[in-house]
């Protein structure tokens, strides 16, 4: 390639091509450069945001040159590529993160302290970038940190969404969602004008025989929408490369607007159709582990995975290679079933464009593709109607019907006579309408399917998968354990802990390699270590009071235990559990004496959490603990006894404050509903001990740091379907102390009793199918084994101690290891030494 430019040339580029800054000096200028020219202001005009936007552009130039050099490093070394396709990208504050992973957070700090700034100042400016709705987008975004710091070429592929995850504000008890418009000023992402896809909908097929006598299938008609390009550059952490997420936005293909309908008059329709196209990329749908099967979001799906696949097949066409080697070249990760049309786009690509034969095809396809199962929640697996595929995406639903006669006639094969079992399996569901089933296309369409914790990798081969197992052999399912990011949710997040566990450690390689962890253990009974680590705990403790004091106006006493449940209110996540056994906690207060008060640790129960606006039951879980907490709050009797915080709007810079503040967090899903949780992996990991079920990934913390440094409780998931037909079936008695609670919310106390009792009849009326009642009296007594062990402050830390120290399992370092190794085949490019300059140390 660079024969290709002359000499002269080639030489004035490299002589002014640009250079990273290294030192504050040239922080500075760069920063009053941004700030005079790209933002047109000055000293006497330059306020904190404006500071925020110019430090983040001058980390930005930054990153793009790194960048651009990663990208050139990876198309000369010509090795396969891993590109993950996710729907969601929860990736939060990107400023804060830019400066660690890039080695240069002091060095900002002094030249902006130069400047008149605090740099905490600075960091709380940005705007999350809230593309995602909880766990399954804040794992994609773990997973960007993880492949950039391992030095894997991978992209990732989403959507620009123009509103992101809603606002919640809590009125009068009440979650109200307000539009998250992010985008006024976003200095991460680079327009890419140039790169722009045209994406077709509707239409119809036609069907015809060349000269040479092949089948041709033809789409034709309907309407084109744009897809332009948006590209934000992912740091790794340590090492010069970075990564590219690139996120679609949608555009009318008309340019501006329909000028032969403006022309004839029709101005208001030209520009609805320029709207109709801008809404594809226009909002996240706000659902976490729901299917709602709505057009548009089918829309929004094709969108993204055809521009995303024109763009990777682009790629690989420029290398010349063979058809057959693409599955060399190319590993396509489907995060869930939502990019699922993206097995059957390349496969039409394949067939219909580059006129290779089905069979050839396919087996490119299957090779190419890995599926990540998140859920075992039926309400939560997607299904496309059949007539409403046919309308949109006609030519796609004509290949699924192939895909599938060809899948069940080899099932057919293998159980001969098995009409049963081809009924099950189908990917076609004989319902009315008929329905595309995503998971069943994304099993057969991949090579390797995977769940996200052992147990949630067990259940999906017993239960909704079970019949595929039998299929393809059990070689085709494994497990790859979730894992968070130790840079964000240690590093910066509990940076205090961070320093000190480098003093012990022998510097920050703990966060590359997370089991250098390990060499705490010996520190879990020194004296002084454990002062100092108290003591963090503490601080973060007091951080997070202050911020409850500025949202809520309550005051909490920071010595008291805290105890959080963050996450998307959910039935099965049982936040309703929680706050029966906080009404629980304040009756049995009521009626204690002064002495046996005496006696109790004084807690602090926080929740925070969205709530799907649409997901009543969730809605009214929120409704109860505003509530509870009006009336215990303000109970002078109570006192600093007990104090209930719910924390509005819930994100992923708040997690940051929240995560190194807790002293128990609850992880208390019905056993079998939670896949993994990775909130529970944060907790742990800055120091915080975790009361849960035998759920997920909880089970695995259990294993790595031993079952004295946990507080489990309740049924096991091998017995939930028989205790689910004993209550629907057999006599169904409630726990006593769980009745009292009722009665309580009942009689009016936490105000209008109508207002809750969906609450209290899911579980008396219906089923309890939560399970809720079956785990309570466990759950109040866990919570008393808390209290007590608590009080045993010396214990209490060792415990808190041994648990970071056995951590090192659960970062996504490992988890993205394992994919390379296991389903993507695929190796890291690390830079030459020497080859980048500018690294900040
Ligand atoms: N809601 C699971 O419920 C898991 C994440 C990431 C979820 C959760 O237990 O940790 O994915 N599932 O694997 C889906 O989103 C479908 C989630 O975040």
């Amino acid at each position: 390639v660079e024969a290709s430019i002359p000499e002269p040339q080639r030489a004035a580029w490299k002589k002014f091509q640009a250079t990273p800054f290294v030192t504050k000096e040239d922080f500075e200028k760069e920063v009053v450069r941004h700030v005079e020219t790209t933002l047109a202001r000055s000293m006497f005009n330059c306020d904190e945001t404006a500071a925020y936007a110019a430090a983040s552009l001058a980390f930005r130039d930054r990153l793009i040159t790194e960048w651009n050099r990663t990208q050139q490093r990876q198309t000369f070394a010509d090795t396969k590529r891993v590109y993950y396709l996710s729907l969601e990208f929860l990736m939060g504050r990107a400023f804060d993160n830019a400066m660690l992973n890039v080695g240069l957070k002091n060095v900002a700090k002094e030249g902006l302290s130069e400047l008149g700034f605090r740099i905490e100042d600075i960091i709380s400016q940005e705007h999350d970038a809230a593309l995602g709705n909880g766990g399954l987008g804040r794992l994609a975004a773990c997973f960007l940190d993880s492949m950039a710091s391992l030095n894997y070429p991978a992209w990732g592929y989403g959507l620009r969404y123009r509103y992101g995850i809603f606002k919640q504000e809590i009125v009068d008890g009440y979650q109200v969602e307000v539009p998250d418009y992010w985008l006024d000023f976003n200095p991460w992402e680079f327009p890419r004008h140039d790169i722009v896809v045209d994406i077709q909908f509707y239409g119809g097929v036609r069907k015809y025989q060349d000269e040479h006598g092949r089948n041709i299938a033809k789409w034709e008609g309907g309407e084109m929408v744009k897809a332009v390009a948006y590209d934000v550059p992912i740091p790794g952490y340590d090492t010069p490369s970075t990564n590219n997420m690139r996120l679609w936005s949608s555009k009318a293909a008309s340019g501006e607007f329909d000028f032969q309908k403006f022309n004839s008059g029709d101005y208001e329709s030209s520009v609805a159709d320029q709207q109709r196209a801008e809404t594809i990329s226009a909002v996240l749908y706000p659902n976490d582990n729901l299917d709602r099967g709505k057009e548009l979001r089918l829309k929004q799906q094709y969108f993204w995975v055809a521009a995303s696949l024109y763009d990777i097949v682009r790629r690989f066409k420029k290398s010349k290679r063979a058809w057959s080697e693409f599955p060399d070249q190319v590993a396509i990760q489907l995060n869930d079933t939502h990019p699922t049309l993206a097995t059957v786009e390349l496969q039409r690509i394949l067939i219909d464009l580059e006129g290779l034969e089905w069979d050839e095809a396919w087996t490119i396809v299957t090779k190419t593709f890995g599926y990540t199962n998140h859920t075992v929640l039926p309400e939560a697996l997607e299904k496309w109607s059949v007539p409403l595929m046919q309308n949109l995406l006609p030519r796609h639903l004509q290949i699924i019907y192939e895909i599938n006669m060809y899948f069940l006639q080899s099932v057919e094969r293998k159980f001969p006579g098995d009409r049963e079992m081809l009924g099950r399996v189908s990917i076609i569901e004989e319902s009315q309408p008929k329905m595309v089933r995503m998971a069943y296309l994304a099993i057969v369409g991949s090579h390797k399917v995977n769940g996200v914790a052992e147990l949630h990798s067990d259940l999906i081969k017993t239960t909704i998968f079970k019949d595929f197992v039998k299929i393809f052999g059990p070689d085709k399912f494994t497990n790859v354990t979730n894992g968070i990011t130790p840079r964000r949710w240690l590093h910066q997040a509990n940076p205090r802990l961070s320093e000190l566990i480098a003093s012990k450690t022998g510097g920050l390689g703990f966060l590359k390699d997370l089991n250098i962890l390990n060499e705490l253990e010996k520190f879990a009974d020194d004296k002084e270590f454990k002062k100092e680590w108290a003591e963090i705990k503490y601080a973060n403790k007091v951080r997070l009071a202050k911020h409850i004091k500025t949202t809520t106006g309550v005051t909490v006493n920071p010595s008291a235990l805290f105890d959080i449940q963050v996450k998307r209110i959910h039935e099965y996540k049982r936040q309703q559990m929680n706050i029966f056994g906080v009404i629980h906690r304040y009756l049995t207060i009521k009626a204690m004496t002064a002495e046996e008060r005496k006696k109790l640790a004084p807690r602090v129960s926080i929740f925070g959490g969205k709530a799907a606006p649409g997901y009543w039951m969730a809605k009214t879980i929120i409704h109860l603990i505003n509530n509870v907490g009006a009336k215990v709050n303000n109970d002078p009797d109570i006192g600093d006894l007990l104090k209930v915080i719910f924390l509005e709007d819930y994100n992923v810079s708040k997690a940051e404050i929240i995560t190194p503040a807790s002293d128990v967090s609850e992880h208390i899903s019905t056993a079998g509903t939670e896949a993994s949780g990775t909130s529970n992996m944060k907790f742990v990991l800055n120091g915080g001990l975790i009361i849960g079920t035998c759920d997920g990934a909880n089970i695995e913390i259990t294993r790595e740091i031993g079952e004295n440094n946990i507080f489990l409780f309740g049924n096991l998931a091998e017995d939930v379907e028989d205790l689910r037909h004993a209550h629907n079936y057999g006599s169904h008695t409630l726990d006593p102390d769980l009745l009292k609670v009722f009665e309580t919310i009942k009689s009016g106390t936490f105000g209008d009793a109508g207002a809750f009792s969906a609450l209290t009849s899911a579980i008396e009326d219906h089923g309890d199918y939560y399970l809720v009642s079956d785990d309570f009296h466990s759950y109040i007594q866990t919570q008393a084994l808390v209290d007590e062990a608590y009080k045993n402050q010396d214990e209490w830390i060792t415990k808190t101690i041994l648990s970071v120290a056995r951590m090192g399992f659960f970062s996504s370092d490992r988890c993205i290891n394992e994919y390379a190794e296991m389903i993507w085949n695929v190796e890291p490019l690390a830079p030459e030494k020497g080859e980048t300059d500018g690294l900040g140390k």
